[in-house]
């Protein structure tokens, strides 16, 4: 997934009646053996994002950010429960599942899900048959809101809209 740079500006109004969100996506396939963390180009699409949330006053659990974009990893028992704890109190539930699929990234689903939590989960744009069935079919059992993009910048206000959605059907659903 390609991301074009932040463009920036004043803060937009996405309204959100949330106040926070955990942002996942592939990490470990992502992390340069040599250079021992991600590349810049594949930083931007969650760094576009976390930047747009915090914009918007939203608290934005990230584990790339926390690990230093693969610089400083953490122990597998220990960012397992954390991501856990995290998504467990985060509002929303945002996250590039990845072609190819990131496993991480496929266990956080599951709990959003089981969590009940909103989920938006970013796709590529024209790529659908190649996600798994479960990532296309986790609609059918949670409050799951799919956007399809090739970049996630000038996706953002999909992304807001989105999340609104998925929100609201989830409050009407109560
Ligand atoms: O399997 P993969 O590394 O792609 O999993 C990525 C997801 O697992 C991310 O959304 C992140 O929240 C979590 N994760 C983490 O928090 C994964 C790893 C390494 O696998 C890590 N910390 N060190």
């Amino acid at each position: 997934m390609t991301t074009t740079a932040p463009r920036g500006g004043t803060p937009d109004s996405a309204c959100y009646d949330v106040s926070s969100v955990f942002l996942g996506g592939p990490f470990m396939g992502l992390v340069d053996s040599e250079s021992g963390r991600m590349s810049d180009r594949d930083c931007l699409p969650f760094a576009v994002l976390i930047e747009h949330f915090e914009r918007q006053g939203l608290h934005v659990y990230n584990a790339h950010r926390r690990e230093a974009w693969g610089a400083e990893v953490m122990p597998p028992d220990e960012c397992t429960a954390l991501d856990q704890k995290e998504i467990e109190k985060a509002d929303v539930f945002v996250a590039i599942p990845g072609i190819p699929p990131s496993p991480g990234t496929h266990i956080e689903m599951g709990w959003a899900s089981a969590f009940g939590k909103p989920i938006v989960l970013l796709l590529e744009e024209g790529k659908d048959e190649e996600y798994g069935f479960l990532v296309r079919g986790l609609r059918a059992v949670a409050t799951v809101e799919y956007v399809r993009c090739t970049d996630i910048a000038a996706a953002l206000p999909e992304v807001d809209a989105a999340i609104r959605r998925a929100v609201e059907r989830l409050r009407t659903a109560a």
